[in-house]
């Protein structure tokens, strides 16, 4: 018998296809001089019979996820710097262009979006539970609030501030298990006519592009058009609109409005359409993804294997949440991989969750270059590879895994 839960969405039953067993924290880069137990969880994927939605088979608990140290900041990329920018500059172009606008973000980490908002003079409350990162908005002049979104904070932001025109999420709905009281906590919040936009990894492309790494703690749902269109409806709201982005490896952004108050575009139409074509709602579709990642662990082990028998050296690139997913899946560790260079103060001079690998500063990459470095950071591929041009110049090579194991 395959193992079986209850889905978050609808209370229908969810079937595993895919088990990346024994995982740690995927953000808990920890001191060298830790000695404390680390916490360990087994992760394993389902799928949802009743209502289509893929999620997570057990839940870890939000507190020891999202904290005061929680490290990720979405500062770290140019090209997402770029993004955040356009979309933000696009909200006050489109909806927030009415008397007295107000926009909320969940999950407003470092600010990068809301600090846009914030020079243009538009009311917005970032909602943001990791201290850190919500410090680091809050000096940049965003007004944020350091809470988990959830109805009881929806309904006391709407009691003080009036309606949201736009609630917006990036890389964060995904992240929350609890369903029912963030879409209670929309309704609550949001304006007659306004909109609940949000943008995270698709499942069509995790599955066109075996990105598995996509699947560790804190991405809970992986979400595609069908899935949110029952989701929605099951809680009062209706999908209006979808849009494919590139980053991230291939995401797509939903807009949720109140029933009729704005027309479904042909786009939700189209993509329903593609997602019932390529099989994505089928079990067996996602039972063959998992097969392709067992192949690529495999693969990317003997790599990694023949290359330290060779005496080569070499180094992570990114100490990214996906890579714990990889290392602790694939049984990679310091042995096999030197250390991994990460960008991120906070994550530098720790020691990767799960596989004890060491992190270190960019700098630490050219004293002196390895022959081979590990992109963890794949979805960042063209902003890393256009910077690092005299590691390939040095005669460096990029080891892949997504969507197989390649040198390049
Ligand atoms: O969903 C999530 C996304 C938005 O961010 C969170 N759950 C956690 C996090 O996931 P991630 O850690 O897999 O995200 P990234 O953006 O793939 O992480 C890139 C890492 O690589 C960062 O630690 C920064 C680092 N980096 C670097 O060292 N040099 C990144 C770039 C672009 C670089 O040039
Ligand atoms: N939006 C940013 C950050 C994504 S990381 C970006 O796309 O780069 C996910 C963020 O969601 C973290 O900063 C985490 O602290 C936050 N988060 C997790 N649960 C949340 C909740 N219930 N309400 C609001 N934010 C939450
Ligand atoms: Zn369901």
């Amino acid at each position: 018998m395959p193992n079986t839960t209850r889905c978050r969405i609808c209370g229908g039953t969810v079937t595993e296809f895919a088990d990346f067993g024994r995982q740690p924290l995927s953000d808990a880069f920890r001191r060298p001089d830790d000695t404390t137990e680390e916490f360990f969880y087994r992760l394993a994927v389902g799928f949802c019979g009743t209502c289509t939605m893929t999620q997570l088979m057990a839940e870890v608990p939000r507190e020891k996820m999202f904290h005061e140290d929680y490290p990720y900041v979405s500062r770290g990329s140019a090209v997402m710097r770029a993004h955040f920018r356009g979309v933000a500059q696009r909200f006050l172009d489109t909806e927030l262009t009415g008397a007295d606008p107000f926009v909320v973000e969940l999950g407003s980490n470092d600010g990068t979006m809301l600090k846009v908002v914030a020079e243009a003079g538009v009311r917005h409350l970032g909602v943001e539970p990791s201290g850190a990162v919500a410090d680091m908005a809050a000096a940049d002049g965003v007004n944020v609030r350091k809470d988990f979104f959830e109805e009881a904070t929806a309904r006391d932001i709407r009691e003080g501030n009036g309606p949201a025109n736009v609630i917006y999420a990036a890389n964060t709905l995904c992240h929350i298990p609890y369903m029912d009281s963030i879409l209670a906590g929309v309704d609550a919040l949001l304006a007659p006519d306004g909109v609940f936009v949000f943008e995270d990894p698709y499942l069509g492309d995790i599955v066109a592009r075996n990105s598995f790494d996509q699947i560790y703690d804190e991405h809970f749902y992986f979400f595609t058009a069908r899935s949110v269109a029952e989701m929605a409806a099951r809680n009062g709201l209706s999908l209006v609109d979808v849009e494919r982005i590139p980053v991230h490896g291939g995401e797509v952004r939903y807009t949720l409005a109140r029933p009729g108050a704005r027309p479904v575009g042909d786009a939700v139409t189209a993509l329903l359409a593609e997602e019932e074509a390529t099989g994505l709602a089928d079990l067996t579709t996602l039972a063959a993804f998992a097969t392709r990642v067992g192949k690529i662990r495999d693969d990317l082990v003997t790599l990694l294997t023949d290359l330290k028998a060779k005496g080569e050296r070499v180094v992570g690139y990114g100490a990214t949440a996906k890579s714990a997913t990889v290392t602790n899946y694939c049984g990679i560790g310091p042995d096999l991989v030197e250390f991994i260079t990460d960008t991120t103060p906070a994550k530098q001079h720790r020691l990767a969750p799960g596989s004890g690998i060491p992190v270190r500063p960019a700098a630490d990459f050219a004293d002196p270059y390895p022959g081979y470095a590990l992109l963890f950071a794949w979805n960042h591929a063209e902003e890393i590879q256009a910077k690092e041009t005299a590691f390939a110049d040095a005669g460096g090579r990029w080891i892949t895994y997504v969507p197989d194991v390649r040198v390049v």
